[in-house]
């Protein structure tokens, strides 16, 4: 992330503020474009039904039968999702392609007889299905015999090396914060200014997730839950990935004043665990429970990040593909008829009411016709900076008000739901905002009453 800061000075009515405004960068932008996008968790574990593998399982227990990534892909489309992240290299250490600079890997599993290479049949089926390929690199490795020791920040820069060569683009690289010991019961202490530098010079367009960026924030939880106030920004002076980050409570919220854009992005598993265990066949997430999910983090302008891990055939099972598509079709129904489509803005001045002040900027659609509407959908054009700090919505049926909601933050989408109204107004108010705010959309929609948030 490359903060780009722009110097905004705001004059509204009697307030005046003085702000750096961080931006997006190109990149950043295409990423709050891709909202929702799976996550396999694939490797030893899967065989040997742990979440934290040791370092030490053989490798011959990796032996997928049945495996097909074009099939996690169809399923992707299927849902809806624009990407999959997988695991290349979890924290035991085993990695998914052949690299030279580790004997702990596919090479030396009987799958295909030490032939195959996952990364290069997902990153081929990627690109056949149009979706964005996307990596985790554990840093923390407890199968490298260099683990601990300078070498191995040379180990796992030479690993990407062969990631982004091999396998690019690469959309999204995974920072995962865990650090614990290796086989010799050392920790390791990562350069990560060069861990960087290496991404920046390989695939300057690759954005990069962990904690605390560069590019791309941890949400500060695995329940897939951004803040009602969600800021794009974050300060990261003394910070650093893993152990050094904010607090939780920070990064689920962002800093109102943080002088770099780093997003947050909600990881969450579709199961209880990451990785697939039989045992948590019929514990898939339902599709009202991932609708769920979506409200709190694309509907809080994060992003989505689930966790669909691939099973021991190494297919997308039964169970989870069943709940992602009726998930696609929740949201299908729920987002296709936009009752403000047709609504007129007003621009009425709104000054002979008490509730409204001079300056503040309001958005007035009338409606046709009173619609009953229990979902109110804004965005904010987050290519100027992300300003709204407080706003109201007014529901009114003829002139009546009958519900007033206060939000803070918009970003990216905003989705507010509500028990349904019959409404033939809306008045969106900005009553605080950085700098001019651009509110780019305001929608309304009549979901199934079962899903407005709880
Ligand atoms: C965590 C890891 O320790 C888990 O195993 C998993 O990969 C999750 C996404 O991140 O920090």
């Amino acid at each position: 992330m490359k903060p780009i800061l722009a110097l905004i000075i705001f004059c509204s009515g009697s307030f005046f503020v003085l702000a750096q405004n961080p931006v997006p960068t190109k990149a950043q932008l295409q990423w709050h474009d891709m909202e929702f996008y799976l996550f396999a968790h694939f490797g030893p574990n899967t065989f040997t039904d742990k979440e934290w593998g040791q370092g030490n399982e053989a490798e011959e227990i990796f032996n997928p039968t049945q495996l097909d990534c074009k099939q996690w892909c169809k399923v992707a489309k299927a849902a809806g999702a624009k990407g999959i992240i997988i695991t290349a290299k979890h924290h035991d250490g085993f990695c998914l392609w052949p690299s030279k600079y580790s004997t702990h890997t596919i090479r030396e599993s009987k799958y295909k007889n030490g032939k195959g290479d996952i990364l290069k049949e997902l990153s081929d089926a990627c690109k056949e299905y149009g979706l964005k390929f996307g990596v985790y690199i554990s840093p923390w490795d407890r199968n490298h015999p260099k683990y601990g020791t300078a070498e191995y920040n040379d180990v796992f820069v030479n690993m990407m090396k062969e990631i982004f060569s091999n396998y690019g683009p690469i959309w999204e690289l995974w920072w995962d914060g865990a650090n614990g010991e290796g086989p010799n019961g050392k920790k390791q202490v990562y350069d990560w200014n060069r861990f960087i530098k290496t991404v920046r010079e390989l695939s300057p367009n690759t954005v990069v997730f962990s904690d605390v960026g560069p590019d791309i924030r941890w949400v500060g939880n695995e329940s897939g839950i951004a803040g009602t106030t969600n800021w794009n920004l974050l300060d990261t002076t003394g910070f650093a990935p893993g152990i050094k980050a904010p607090s939780t409570d920070t990064l689920n919220a962002g800093n109102v004043y943080g002088k770099n854009w780093i997003p947050a992005e909600c990881d969450v598993s579709i199961r209880p665990g990451w990785f697939y265990h039989a045992t948590e066949d019929a514990k898939v997430k339902s599709p009202e429970a991932l609708f769920s999910l979506y409200l709190k983090s694309v509907g809080r302008g994060a992003n989505l990040l689930l966790n669909v891990p691939p099973d021991r055939r190494g297919l997308i099972n039964e169970n989870d593909v069943k709940s992602l598509l009726a998930f696609k079709q929740l949201r299908e129904e729920s987002f296709k008829t936009n009752l403000l489509k047709h609504a007129m803005e007003s621009d009425k001045e709104h000054t002979d009411k008490s509730s409204y002040r001079k300056t503040e900027v309001t958005h007035f659609l009338i409606l046709k016709e009173p619609a009953k509407m229990n979902c109110i959908v804004l965005k904010e054009d987050i290519q100027f900076g992300q300003l709204i700090k407080k706003l109201d919505v007014h529901l009114s049926n003829h002139g009546t008000e009958i519900k007033k909601i206060s939000i803070t933050t918009v970003g990216k989408k905003r989705i507010i739901t509500f028990p349904a109204e019959e409404v033939s107004e809306v008045s969106v108010v900005i009553n605080s905002a950085k700098a001019k705010p651009h509110l780019s959309s305001i929608e309304g929609y009549l979901i199934d009453e079962r899903l407005i948030e709880q």
